[in-house]
């Protein structure tokens, strides 16, 4: 868990790999732009690392509320609905800009379900290239007409996806984005993501329910006015793009309006692309409540926190006195290449993001609002003995994009759906150990089944966990509930475009 340290992370998690002074003092440079050998690391090419002089279009004075995506609820266990993925001009300032939208919001509809619920989703394919749906961190079935991400909807054409949410589905906030490899980052970029909410009698706790729940979908899209801003050079791609503006439910620098006494309690997904938000609340100590799975059995108090591509997680905030609060994206560098930035072009990564996401107003007086010891007395995992141990490793060699770049790879191969990279029993524990060769951090995700972190257990599930350049993480594993075919990837969009996933076939025998 991070606090104010030098070298910030969401959570303690990783071991060095190797001990490397030369990157270690690299990602010390945040402040300019650095030319740093690394020729240890095998590559033998020179990286440019970055990261700040990006030029994010600030935001406009004056006071713009939080808004809050619109929000679908199952009935009688059920909820049925369709998403139709096009491409929109939308709202920006005195204009509009374009994006790629579900349903024509900023955000995709907010889905609330229970577990035991079925949800079924017609997605109907307005876009100009193929696309699909991956329900990211949802416990279900990878196959058949769920969560598939080997299917791929052609332009034009509706396909009915449907989901059976099992009983064992921890509550928590998960999301929903297109997943057809090859066109992720971009249409990901260009605003196709909603929010899935699972809600079961954890949720009916008084003080939960009593709370100013807030959901806050942080992206960073490019801003134009027609496609060509989904259209990134190489470089870009291997930094892995970042956008023009941060906005909070496609608002940029919204604020939150509230009393001292009440708890706030917001629940965040990071649905760029690429960009890495180190958050933190101005005058104020943050409440981590949940991570990517659900609850935590209790509170941890938290000073800032990194929310890498993909993850969520809740706050809860006991605002003390009145005041104008901001929430923070404070630096942080993922490392990178920086060659593109050098170059003026658009996104460029490394890239330490240090703005106001939104600001807390607070008004009144009294005592300020209080937070349980306990939340969900079932969180924490138990004994988890590993079984098997599996290490991989992510790196990048040359020889991708045709010869002229990088590819980015898992255990040295780029993306293949058609080879099985990972072969797990069912039903069984195991432990992997994610190691990161590249000078860059890369944020890894596994589908379908929730982890933990193998030397904090009770840290909370994950789904997604950042691995810093040149080091490792373990996680545990449980492979219990569901067999199938998936994947696991870099959730820098754009490095999963260029390779870096893998295939996983889980199987009773
Ligand atoms: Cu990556």
């Amino acid at each position: 868990m991070s606090s104010h340290s030098p070298e910030p992370r969401a959570f303690d998690n990783s071991q060095t790999f190797p001990p490397s002074p030369t990157t270690r003092q690299g990602r010390g440079l945040s402040r300019r732009a650095a030319l740093i050998g690394l020729g240890a690391s095998g590559l033998g090419i020179w990286f440019w690392t970055r990261s700040s002089g990006e030029s994010l279009i600030p935001a406009l004075s004056g006071s713009r509320s939080m808004t809050q995506p619109s929000v679908l609820s199952s009935e009688d266990g059920i909820l049925e609905l369709t998403l139709r993925a096009e491409a929109s001009q939308i709202p920006w300032r005195d204009g509009t800009r374009f994006a790629l939208t579900y349903n024509g919001g900023t955000t995709g509809p907010t889905l609330q379900i229970r577990p035991g619920d079925k949800l079924i989703i017609h997605l109907e394919n307005e876009l100009e290239e193929k696309t699909n749906l991956h329900t990211h961190g949802l416990h279900v079935s990878p196959e058949g007409n769920a969560d598939n991400v080997f299917v791929s909807i052609p332009p034009g054409e509706t396909f009915t996806y449907e989901y059976d949410i099992p009983l064992s589905q921890r509550s928590g906030m998960f999301w929903y984005h297109p997943h057809d490899h090859g066109t992720v980052a971009k249409q990901v970029a260009g605003g196709l993501a909603g929010v899935i909410l699972v809600r079961d009698s954890l949720d009916d706790l008084p003080w939960l329910a009593q709370s100013t729940e807030r959901v806050l979908v942080l992206s960073d899209p490019p801003i134009g006015s027609d496609s060509r801003i989904l259209d990134v050079g190489g470089m870009d791609a291997m930094a892995g793009r970042q956008g023009d503006a941060v906005l909070v439910n496609g608002v940029q620098a919204p604020t939150m309006t509230t009393e001292v006494g009440k708890l706030e309690r917001w629940r965040m997904v990071n649905a760029s692309s690429s960009r890495y938000y180190r958050l933190a609340l101005t005058e104020h100590q943050l409440h981590l409540i949940g991570t990517d799975g659900g609850r935590l059995s209790e509170p941890r108090p938290v000073s800032d926190l990194l929310l890498a591509p993909g993850e969520r997680i809740e706050f809860g905030i006991t605002p003390e006195k009145a005041g104008e609060y901001e929430l923070r994206a404070l630096p942080y560098d993922r490392g990178g290449m920086g060659m593109g930035g050098m170059m003026g072009n658009r996104g460029d990564a490394g890239g330490s993001t240090d703005l106001t996401i939104a600001i807390l107003s607070v008004t009144g007086t009294g005592p300020a609002a209080s937070l349980p010891n306990q939340i969900d007395p079932e969180a924490n995992p138990g004994l988890l003995e590993p079984t098997a141990k599996r290490v991989l490793t992510l790196g990048m060699g040359m020889g991708g994009m045709m010869g002229g770049g990088m590819s980015f790879t898992i255990d040295g191969n780029a993306f293949d759906g058609a080879r099985t990279d990972s072969r797990v029993r069912f039903e069984t524990v195991e432990e992997w150990e994610i190691v990161n060769t590249t000078p860059m951090d890369h944020p890894f995700h596994l589908h379908v089944w929730p982890f933990v972190l193998a030397n904090d257990v009770n840290a909370g599930w994950k789904d997604t966990i950042n691995v810093p350049a040149n080091r490792s993480v373990k996680i545990l594993v449980p492979f219990i509930g569901l067999m199938g075919r998936t994947v696991y990837h870099c959730h820098i969009l754009d490095h999963e475009d260029l390779g870096m996933m893998g295939t996983i076939e889980v199987r009773e025998s």
